[in-house]
């Protein structure tokens, strides 16, 4: 089903809505399950989208992000500002607000925002900022304004969540490991999947890990990583796919990511995060459906003491320690 963009706003030519049917999942989440990752977008109507923006997505609401929550069976969530959204947080506070205490947030902030707005924040849910270094979606901020809105949400006991592509992690270095947090990388600085688990890229990505005990990764986004995997369509393509196995001989979807997040899941067990990613933003060859992407976690977190820590205790004490 296709999904409007509300208010005086028009999609990007292409853009791929998210998949309103979802199946349920078949593999069960462990009770308190928490989805680290996923967005609200507006509604544009309510709340518009952001001048600086690189796209303009469909309208993906609070209500239907907490649907998707508990047709697949999470208890809460950890919304992550959009860039489509810039550092108007208001959506992202309005979903975190209206959750009762299950969601949680991680904002978008300038370095003119005052103490009384973080104050505001961290009473809305908010635990976090992003500082996103893919240039096809933000604009560059200078390091010493990021370090300085660092230093400031340390006091606050927030962490910062870093997207960068794996390819920038050299230039980055020297500034993610001088951030004075806890740093949480999406998507696990988005690997190229065709290169070698231990060559120079990914190698570089878990010494980034090993070297500095303050650093958690997301092991979410096959969709986005995978080349080879069959994708997790619920639809006629992917039927037509598994008719085909010389084609695509394996059921499973995006095969190729696995051995990468299984190797982040194995050996930083206590230091990884999952989510959804829903509703998928600048997705260009198909929209997954969700179901199918939680099916995917006993592939990467083969047990379930990891699949507890993955989905229940890590999360759990980064964004409710109150509760952990
Ligand atoms: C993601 C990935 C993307 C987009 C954003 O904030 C965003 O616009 O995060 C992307 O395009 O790779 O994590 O949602």
């Amino acid at each position: 089903m296709a999904h409007p963009t509300t208010g005086p706003f028009e999609k990007t030519p292409g853009w791929l809505d998210w998949f309103s049917g979802p199946s349920k999942p078949k593999f069960q989440l462990p009770a308190g399950a928490v989805d680290a990752h996923c967005h609200v977008f507006g509604p544009g109507a309510e709340f518009p989208y952001a001048p600086e923006r690189k796209y303009t997505p469909c309208d993906a609401s609070k209500a239907q992000l907490f649907a998707l929550r508990d047709h697949l069976g999470f208890a809460r969530n950890v919304i992550v500002q959009a860039t489509c959204h810039g550092a108007d947080n208001r959506a992202l506070v309005d979903a975190c607000v209206a959750s009762g205490g299950r969601a949680r947030g991680v904002a978008t902030v300038r370095r003119s925002i005052t103490d009384t707005e973080l104050q505001a924040l961290h009473a809305a849910g908010v635990r976090g900022v992003r500082f996103n270094f893919v240039k096809r979606l933000v604009d560059f901020t200078p390091k010493d304004e990021l370090m300085e809105i660092a230093a400031r949400v340390k006091e606050l006991g927030w962490h910062v969540v870093i997207y960068f592509e794996a390819v920038d992690l050299p230039e980055l270095w020297d500034f993610f490991t001088a951030l004075p947090t806890t740093v949480v990388v999406d998507h696990m600085g988005r690997p190229d999947v065709k290169q070698a688990i231990d060559g120079p890229e990914f190698s570089l990505f878990m010494r980034f890990m090993h070297e500095h005990p303050n650093v958690w990764s997301k092991v979410s986004c096959p969709e986005r990583l995978s080349v080879t995997g069959l994708p997790a369509t619920p639809d006629a393509i992917r039927e037509a796919l598994l008719q085909m196995p010389a084609f695509c001989p394996d059921p499973v979807p995006y095969t190729d990511v696995i051995p990468f997040a299984r190797r982040v899941v194995e050996t930083f067990p206590d230091r990884v995060l999952w989510g959804t990613d829903w509703p998928h933003p600048n997705l260009k060859n198909h929209m997954p459906d969700d179901g199918l992407l939680v099916d995917f976690i006993p592939h990467i977190a083969a047990t379930p003491e990891l699949q507890h820590q993955l989905l229940v205790a890590n999360p759990m004490r980064l964004y409710w320690p109150e509760e952990a």
